[in-house]
Protein backbone atom coordinates (compact mmCIF):
# COMPACT_ATOMS: atom_id res chain seq x y z
CA UNK A 1 0.00 0.00 0.00
CA UNK A 2 1.35 3.15 -0.98
CA UNK A 3 0.97 5.67 1.99
CA UNK A 4 -0.69 8.79 0.78
CA UNK A 5 -1.83 11.80 3.11
CA UNK A 6 -4.79 10.27 3.78
CA UNK A 7 -4.02 6.86 4.74
CA UNK A 8 -1.13 7.70 6.45
CA UNK A 9 -3.69 9.46 8.80
CA UNK A 10 -5.79 6.38 9.14
CA UNK A 11 -2.39 4.44 10.76
CA UNK A 12 -2.00 7.10 12.88
CA UNK A 13 -5.69 6.54 14.12
CA UNK A 14 -5.18 2.32 13.95
CA UNK A 15 -1.77 3.13 15.97
CA UNK A 16 -3.64 5.02 18.86
CA UNK A 17 -5.96 2.09 19.71
CA UNK A 18 -2.52 -0.01 19.59
CA UNK A 19 -1.26 -0.14 22.87
CA UNK A 20 -4.87 -1.97 23.89
CA UNK A 21 -4.31 -4.44 21.40
CA UNK A 22 -1.11 -4.88 21.44
CA UNK A 23 -1.34 -5.26 25.20
CA UNK A 24 -3.93 -8.85 24.84
CA UNK A 25 -1.83 -9.66 22.14
CA UNK A 26 1.70 -10.17 24.36
CA UNK A 27 -0.29 -11.31 27.72
CA UNK A 28 -1.86 -13.93 25.40
CA UNK A 29 1.77 -14.52 23.69
CA UNK A 30 3.66 -14.40 27.11
CA UNK A 31 2.03 -17.48 28.54
CA UNK A 32 2.69 -20.12 26.16
CA UNK A 33 6.24 -18.80 26.69
CA UNK A 34 6.39 -19.80 30.29
CA UNK A 35 6.11 -22.97 29.20
CA UNK A 36 9.36 -24.24 27.86
CA UNK A 37 11.06 -22.32 30.21
CA UNK A 38 9.82 -24.23 32.82
CA UNK A 39 10.60 -27.34 30.80
CA UNK A 40 14.19 -26.39 30.62
CA UNK A 41 14.61 -24.63 27.62
CA UNK A 42 16.75 -21.43 27.81
CA UNK A 43 15.20 -18.64 29.16
CA UNK A 44 16.26 -15.10 29.73
CA UNK A 45 20.02 -15.58 31.07
CA UNK A 46 21.04 -11.82 30.52
CA UNK A 47 19.40 -8.90 31.80
CA UNK A 48 18.87 -5.93 30.09
CA UNK A 49 18.43 -3.14 32.95
CA UNK A 50 15.11 -1.41 32.51
CA UNK A 51 14.72 -3.29 29.70
CA UNK A 52 13.11 -6.95 29.09
CA UNK A 53 13.90 -10.32 27.08
CA UNK A 54 11.29 -11.38 24.92
CA UNK A 55 9.69 -14.57 25.26
CA UNK A 56 9.74 -17.14 22.40
CA UNK A 57 7.43 -20.69 21.74
CA UNK A 58 8.43 -23.33 19.84
CA UNK A 59 6.86 -23.82 16.75
CA UNK A 60 8.01 -26.43 14.04
CA UNK A 61 11.41 -27.08 15.70
CA UNK A 62 12.49 -23.03 15.61
CA UNK A 63 12.07 -20.72 18.36
CA UNK A 64 9.43 -18.62 17.26
CA UNK A 65 10.01 -14.71 18.40
CA UNK A 66 7.15 -12.25 17.46
CA UNK A 67 8.67 -8.73 16.80
CA UNK A 68 5.98 -5.37 16.54
CA UNK A 69 7.48 -2.61 14.98
CA UNK A 70 5.29 0.24 16.89
CA UNK A 71 5.14 4.24 18.06
CA UNK A 72 5.15 4.01 21.62
CA UNK A 73 5.18 6.20 24.33
CA UNK A 74 8.95 6.68 26.03
CA UNK A 75 9.91 8.08 29.64
CA UNK A 76 13.42 8.70 29.29
CA UNK A 77 13.22 9.86 33.23
CA UNK A 78 10.47 10.89 35.04
CA UNK A 79 10.22 14.49 33.11
CA UNK A 80 10.77 13.42 30.06
CA UNK A 81 8.79 12.11 27.66
CA UNK A 82 8.35 11.18 23.71
CA UNK A 83 7.23 9.67 20.98
CA UNK A 84 9.33 6.89 19.50
CA UNK A 85 9.10 4.29 18.00
CA UNK A 86 10.54 0.81 19.11
CA UNK A 87 9.42 -2.84 19.22
CA UNK A 88 6.65 -4.11 21.19
CA UNK A 89 5.90 -1.43 23.54
CA UNK A 90 9.59 0.05 24.14
CA UNK A 91 12.76 0.87 23.25
CA UNK A 92 15.23 -0.43 23.05
CA UNK A 93 12.96 -3.15 21.86
CA UNK A 94 13.19 -6.59 23.32
CA UNK A 95 16.66 -8.58 23.90
CA UNK A 96 16.41 -11.80 21.50
CA UNK A 97 18.62 -14.31 23.65
CA UNK A 98 18.74 -18.02 21.69
CA UNK A 99 21.50 -20.49 21.94
CA UNK A 100 24.45 -21.38 19.12
CA UNK A 101 22.68 -24.33 17.01
CA UNK A 102 19.13 -23.06 17.87
CA UNK A 103 16.83 -22.96 14.89
CA UNK A 104 15.33 -19.45 15.13
CA UNK A 105 12.03 -17.93 13.68
CA UNK A 106 11.63 -14.30 13.90
CA UNK A 107 7.96 -12.74 12.76
CA UNK A 108 7.95 -8.65 12.30
CA UNK A 109 4.89 -6.92 12.00
CA UNK A 110 4.75 -3.54 10.68
CA UNK A 111 2.67 -1.05 13.01
CA UNK A 112 4.29 1.71 11.89
CA UNK A 113 3.29 4.51 9.53
CA UNK A 114 6.13 3.47 6.97
CA UNK A 115 7.30 0.62 5.93
CA UNK A 116 10.35 -0.94 7.73
CA UNK A 117 12.92 -4.03 7.40
CA UNK A 118 15.02 -5.71 10.16
CA UNK A 119 18.92 -6.67 9.99
CA UNK A 120 20.24 -8.67 12.35
CA UNK A 121 23.13 -6.91 12.89
CA UNK A 122 26.25 -9.22 13.33
CA UNK A 123 24.47 -12.50 12.78
CA UNK A 124 25.59 -15.10 9.86
CA UNK A 125 22.75 -15.84 8.26
CA UNK A 126 21.83 -16.50 4.41
CA UNK A 127 21.83 -13.27 2.22
CA UNK A 128 18.03 -13.54 1.97
CA UNK A 129 17.95 -13.00 5.90
CA UNK A 130 19.72 -9.96 6.18
CA UNK A 131 16.99 -7.42 6.23
CA UNK A 132 18.52 -4.73 4.00
CA UNK A 133 15.55 -3.55 2.03
CA UNK A 134 15.56 -3.32 -1.86
CA UNK A 135 18.61 -5.27 -1.80
CA UNK A 136 17.91 -8.77 0.01
CA UNK A 137 14.03 -8.36 0.15
CA UNK A 138 10.92 -6.27 -0.37
CA UNK A 139 10.28 -3.16 2.18
CA UNK A 140 8.02 -4.71 4.69
CA UNK A 141 4.89 -2.13 4.16
CA UNK A 142 2.56 -1.11 7.11
CA UNK A 143 0.50 -4.11 8.26
CA UNK A 144 2.46 -6.42 6.72
CA UNK A 145 4.03 -9.68 8.61
CA UNK A 146 7.29 -10.92 7.41
CA UNK A 147 8.88 -14.04 8.84
CA UNK A 148 13.02 -14.55 9.09
CA UNK A 149 14.24 -17.89 9.64
CA UNK A 150 18.29 -19.04 10.07
CA UNK A 151 19.79 -21.12 12.28
CA UNK A 152 22.57 -19.76 14.50
CA UNK A 153 25.91 -20.99 13.89
CA UNK A 154 27.91 -18.69 16.12
CA UNK A 155 27.50 -16.88 20.35
CA UNK A 156 28.29 -13.56 21.12
CA UNK A 157 26.49 -9.94 21.54
CA UNK A 158 24.78 -8.67 19.09
CA UNK A 159 22.32 -6.72 17.79
CA UNK A 160 19.30 -5.77 15.54
CA UNK A 161 17.83 -2.59 13.91
CA UNK A 162 15.74 -1.53 10.48
CA UNK A 163 17.90 -1.10 7.55
CA UNK A 164 15.13 1.05 5.88
CA UNK A 165 14.53 5.16 6.13
CA UNK A 166 17.33 4.27 8.80
CA UNK A 167 17.82 7.97 9.59
CA UNK A 168 14.37 7.88 10.88
CA UNK A 169 13.99 4.47 12.14
CA UNK A 170 17.22 4.10 14.02
CA UNK A 171 16.90 8.06 15.46
CA UNK A 172 13.23 7.50 17.07
CA UNK A 173 14.49 4.36 18.85
CA UNK A 174 14.45 1.07 16.89
CA UNK A 175 17.01 -1.12 18.03
CA UNK A 176 17.44 -4.18 20.15
CA UNK A 177 20.26 -6.75 21.43
CA UNK A 178 20.04 -10.33 20.19
CA UNK A 179 22.65 -12.16 22.35
CA UNK A 180 23.34 -15.75 21.24
CA UNK A 181 24.97 -17.77 23.99
CA UNK A 182 27.38 -20.71 23.55
CA UNK A 183 26.54 -24.10 23.10
CA UNK A 184 29.19 -25.34 25.11
CA UNK A 185 28.76 -23.23 27.78
CA UNK A 186 31.47 -20.56 29.19
CA UNK A 187 34.73 -20.86 29.65
CA UNK A 188 34.03 -19.40 32.87
CA UNK A 189 30.66 -19.41 34.92
CA UNK A 190 28.97 -16.00 34.13
CA UNK A 191 26.78 -15.21 38.07
CA UNK A 192 25.44 -11.92 36.53
CA UNK A 193 25.07 -11.24 32.69
CA UNK A 194 24.20 -7.62 32.02
CA UNK A 195 23.47 -5.84 28.61
CA UNK A 196 23.28 -2.82 27.84
CA UNK A 197 22.56 -0.68 24.27
CA UNK A 198 23.76 2.57 23.92
CA UNK A 199 22.08 5.50 21.95
CA UNK A 200 21.70 9.36 21.52
CA UNK A 201 18.50 11.20 20.61
CA UNK A 202 17.74 14.81 19.25
CA UNK A 203 15.05 15.07 21.87
CA UNK A 204 15.31 19.26 22.00
CA UNK A 205 14.01 21.02 25.16
CA UNK A 206 10.11 21.58 25.29
CA UNK A 207 9.74 19.07 22.06
CA UNK A 208 8.36 15.44 22.02
CA UNK A 209 9.52 13.85 19.10
CA UNK A 210 13.28 13.01 18.41
CA UNK A 211 14.64 14.90 15.55
CA UNK A 212 16.39 12.75 13.23
CA UNK A 213 18.36 15.67 11.42
CA UNK A 214 20.37 15.88 13.90
CA UNK A 215 24.31 14.26 13.44
CA UNK A 216 26.22 15.63 16.30
CA UNK A 217 24.55 18.11 19.15
CA UNK A 218 22.22 15.50 20.38
CA UNK A 219 20.13 16.37 23.75
CA UNK A 220 19.59 13.16 25.39
CA UNK A 221 22.76 9.89 25.88
CA UNK A 222 20.99 6.23 26.95
CA UNK A 223 22.32 3.27 28.28
CA UNK A 224 18.31 1.13 27.14
CA UNK A 225 16.91 4.38 26.14
CA UNK A 226 16.77 6.05 29.95
CA UNK A 227 19.56 8.57 31.41
CA UNK A 228 20.21 8.73 34.97
CA UNK A 229 19.10 9.03 37.21
CA UNK A 230 16.17 6.40 36.13
CA UNK A 231 18.57 4.03 34.63
CA UNK A 232 18.73 0.65 37.48
CA UNK A 233 22.06 0.21 38.99
CA UNK A 234 23.88 -3.14 38.46
CA UNK A 235 23.89 -5.25 41.39
CA UNK A 236 26.59 -8.37 42.01
CA UNK A 237 27.61 -9.92 45.34
CA UNK A 238 31.27 -9.66 46.29
CA UNK A 239 33.14 -12.52 44.27
CA UNK A 240 30.79 -13.07 41.35
CA UNK A 241 31.90 -13.10 37.80
CA UNK A 242 30.30 -10.10 36.32
CA UNK A 243 30.07 -9.67 32.26
CA UNK A 244 28.19 -6.75 31.03
CA UNK A 245 27.55 -6.80 27.25
CA UNK A 246 27.69 -3.24 25.84
CA UNK A 247 26.13 -2.58 22.12
CA UNK A 248 26.37 0.91 20.25
CA UNK A 249 23.63 2.03 17.87
CA UNK A 250 24.18 5.83 18.78
CA UNK A 251 25.96 8.16 16.09
CA UNK A 252 28.97 8.66 18.42
CA UNK A 253 31.41 6.20 19.48
CA UNK A 254 31.31 6.06 23.38
CA UNK A 255 34.70 4.87 25.82
CA UNK A 256 32.54 2.97 28.41
CA UNK A 257 34.54 3.54 31.92
CA UNK A 258 33.96 1.46 34.89
CA UNK A 259 35.33 2.25 37.81
CA UNK A 260 36.85 -0.13 40.65
CA UNK A 261 38.31 -2.91 39.27
CA UNK A 262 40.73 -3.87 35.71
CA UNK A 263 38.04 -5.76 33.69
CA UNK A 264 38.85 -7.69 31.10
CA UNK A 265 37.36 -7.44 27.46
CA UNK A 266 36.16 -10.81 26.28
CA UNK A 267 34.46 -10.60 23.25
CA UNK A 268 32.80 -8.31 20.30
CA UNK A 269 30.05 -8.84 17.97
CA UNK A 270 33.00 -10.84 16.15
CA UNK A 271 31.95 -13.17 18.81
CA UNK A 272 34.42 -14.84 21.99
CA UNK A 273 37.83 -13.54 21.60
CA UNK A 274 39.94 -16.51 22.71
CA UNK A 275 41.67 -16.35 25.75
CA UNK A 276 44.97 -15.33 24.47
CA UNK A 277 42.85 -12.17 23.07
CA UNK A 278 41.39 -10.98 26.58
CA UNK A 279 42.60 -7.47 27.44
CA UNK A 280 42.65 -5.41 30.35
CA UNK A 281 41.12 -2.50 30.45
CA UNK A 282 39.29 0.17 32.82
CA UNK A 283 38.04 2.38 29.34
CA UNK A 284 36.96 0.47 26.20
CA UNK A 285 35.99 2.64 23.56
CA UNK A 286 32.70 1.28 21.98
CA UNK A 287 32.31 2.03 18.24
CA UNK A 288 29.32 3.30 16.32
CA UNK A 289 27.72 -0.22 15.49
CA UNK A 290 29.87 -2.25 17.60
CA UNK A 291 29.53 -4.60 20.37
CA UNK A 292 32.24 -4.96 23.61
CA UNK A 293 31.93 -7.72 26.63
CA UNK A 294 33.61 -6.84 29.68
CA UNK A 295 34.30 -9.36 32.74
CA UNK A 296 35.42 -9.10 35.76
CA UNK A 297 35.11 -9.91 39.48
CA UNK A 298 32.61 -7.71 41.58
CA UNK A 299 34.62 -6.44 44.64
CA UNK A 300 32.49 -4.14 46.94
CA UNK A 301 31.25 -0.83 46.88
CA UNK A 302 29.14 1.19 44.89
CA UNK A 303 31.24 2.09 41.52
CA UNK A 304 30.52 4.42 38.64
CA UNK A 305 30.22 3.11 34.93
CA UNK A 306 30.02 5.71 32.43
CA UNK A 307 30.73 7.11 28.95
CA UNK A 308 34.01 9.20 29.76
CA UNK A 309 32.41 11.27 27.43
CA UNK A 310 31.56 14.19 29.73
CA UNK A 311 28.85 15.85 27.47
CA UNK A 312 27.29 12.48 27.50
CA UNK A 313 27.02 11.85 31.21
CA UNK A 314 24.47 15.34 31.16
CA UNK A 315 20.95 15.84 30.00
CA UNK A 316 19.84 18.70 27.75
CA UNK A 317 21.82 21.66 27.40
CA UNK A 318 22.43 24.97 25.29
CA UNK A 319 25.73 23.98 22.86
CA UNK A 320 25.98 28.14 21.70
CA UNK A 321 25.69 29.56 25.30
CA UNK A 322 28.75 32.37 25.45
CA UNK A 323 31.16 30.92 28.16
CA UNK A 324 30.34 32.68 31.52
CA UNK A 325 33.23 30.48 33.20
CA UNK A 326 35.13 33.17 35.45
CA UNK A 327 33.09 36.30 34.06
CA UNK A 328 31.82 38.59 36.74
CA UNK A 329 27.36 38.88 36.69
CA UNK A 330 26.49 40.61 39.65
CA UNK A 331 26.16 43.91 37.71
CA UNK A 332 24.34 42.38 34.75
CA UNK A 333 22.06 40.07 37.48
CA UNK A 334 20.98 43.07 38.53
CA UNK A 335 20.24 44.84 35.06
CA UNK A 336 18.29 41.93 34.06
CA UNK A 337 16.09 41.57 37.26
CA UNK A 338 14.22 44.46 35.90
CA UNK A 339 13.43 42.89 32.96
CA UNK A 340 12.98 39.39 34.46
CA UNK A 341 11.96 38.99 38.00
CA UNK A 342 13.91 36.42 39.41
CA UNK A 343 17.16 36.02 36.91
CA UNK A 344 20.17 34.32 38.30
CA UNK A 345 22.97 34.58 36.44
CA UNK A 346 25.04 31.09 37.15
CA UNK A 347 28.48 29.92 35.65
CA UNK A 348 30.91 32.23 37.00
CA UNK A 349 32.58 30.08 39.27
CA UNK A 350 31.74 26.38 37.43
CA UNK A 351 28.29 24.80 36.49
CA UNK A 352 28.20 22.57 40.05
CA UNK A 353 25.15 25.38 41.68
CA UNK A 354 23.09 24.36 38.32
CA UNK A 355 21.49 21.34 40.54
CA UNK A 356 21.00 23.33 43.42
CA UNK A 357 18.86 25.97 41.47
CA UNK A 358 17.07 23.36 39.42
CA UNK A 359 16.56 20.38 42.51
CA UNK A 360 14.88 23.38 44.48
CA UNK A 361 12.67 24.33 41.58
CA UNK A 362 13.90 27.75 41.45
CA UNK A 363 15.23 27.51 37.84
CA UNK A 364 12.48 26.30 35.43
CA UNK A 365 13.36 24.62 32.15
CA UNK A 366 11.20 24.63 29.18
CA UNK A 367 8.29 21.86 29.66
CA UNK A 368 9.31 17.96 29.06
CA UNK A 369 12.74 18.57 29.36
CA UNK A 370 15.37 17.32 32.36
CA UNK A 371 17.97 19.36 34.22
CA UNK A 372 21.38 19.46 32.59
CA UNK A 373 22.54 17.16 35.62
CA UNK A 374 20.64 15.53 38.87
CA UNK A 375 20.69 12.50 41.06
CA UNK A 376 20.88 12.62 45.36
CA UNK A 377 23.70 10.29 46.86
CA UNK A 378 24.52 9.95 50.48
CA UNK A 379 27.27 12.72 50.21
CA UNK A 380 25.59 15.13 48.46
CA UNK A 381 24.57 16.42 44.48
CA UNK A 382 26.02 13.59 42.15
CA UNK A 383 25.52 15.79 39.25
CA UNK A 384 24.91 13.28 36.36
CA UNK A 385 22.55 12.92 33.82
CA UNK A 386 23.40 10.64 30.54
CA UNK A 387 24.99 7.65 30.13
CA UNK A 388 25.46 7.05 33.73
CA UNK A 389 25.05 4.52 36.49
CA UNK A 390 26.33 2.87 39.50
CA UNK A 391 27.75 -0.83 40.05
CA UNK A 392 26.70 -1.77 43.02
CA UNK A 393 28.36 -4.66 44.79
CA UNK A 394 27.34 -6.34 48.42
CA UNK A 395 28.65 -8.85 50.06
CA UNK A 396 25.29 -10.26 51.48
CA UNK A 397 23.15 -10.22 48.12
CA UNK A 398 21.74 -13.55 47.53
CA UNK A 399 21.76 -15.45 44.43
CA UNK A 400 19.32 -13.68 41.35
CA UNK A 401 18.59 -10.40 43.80
CA UNK A 402 18.69 -7.96 41.24
CA UNK A 403 16.80 -5.35 43.73
CA UNK A 404 18.60 -1.99 44.43
CA UNK A 405 20.62 -2.35 47.94
CA UNK A 406 20.72 1.50 48.67
CA UNK A 407 23.93 3.05 49.38
CA UNK A 408 27.09 1.48 50.40
CA UNK A 409 28.15 1.27 54.06
CA UNK A 410 32.06 2.02 53.81
CA UNK A 411 33.98 0.05 56.77
CA UNK A 412 35.67 2.62 59.21
CA UNK A 413 38.52 4.51 57.77
CA UNK A 414 37.93 4.21 54.28
CA UNK A 415 36.10 7.39 53.12
CA UNK A 416 38.33 10.20 51.97
CA UNK A 417 37.73 12.95 54.76
CA UNK A 418 38.13 16.76 55.46
CA UNK A 419 41.45 17.66 57.31
CA UNK A 420 41.25 21.59 56.67
CA UNK A 421 38.98 24.06 55.77
CA UNK A 422 41.44 26.82 55.06
CA UNK A 423 42.60 27.65 51.46
CA UNK A 424 45.96 28.44 52.81
CA UNK A 425 46.67 24.95 54.48
CA UNK A 426 50.25 23.18 54.03
CA UNK A 427 52.72 24.06 51.94
CA UNK A 428 52.10 22.38 48.55
CA UNK A 429 54.71 22.29 46.38
CA UNK A 430 53.44 24.68 43.27
CA UNK A 431 55.74 26.56 39.78
CA UNK A 432 55.92 29.72 39.45
CU1 LIG B 1 29.64 8.76 25.13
Amino acid sequence: MKITRRNWFRWMGAGSLLPFAALAERASEETPAAAPAAAGHASSRVRTPNGWTLPYRMVGGAKEFHLVAEEIEHEFAPGSRAKCWGYNGTTPGPTIEAVEGDRVRILLTNRLPEHTTIHWHGILLPSGMDGVGGVSQPHIRPGETYAYEFTLRQHGTHMYHPHADELVQLAAGMMGLFVIHPRSGEPERIDRDYAILLHNWALHPGTYRPDPAIMQEFDLWTFNSKVFPAIEPLVARTGERVRIRVGNLSMWNHPIHMHGVQFRVTGSDGGRWPRAQWRSEVTELVGVGQTRDFEFIAVPGDWALHCHMAHHTMNPMGHVLPNPLGVKQADVEEKMRRLLPGYQAMGEAGMAEHQDHTDSGHMQGPENTLPMFSGQGPFGNIEMGGMFTLIKVRDDLRRGDYGDPGWYAHPPGTVARRISDDAGFGTPTRRN
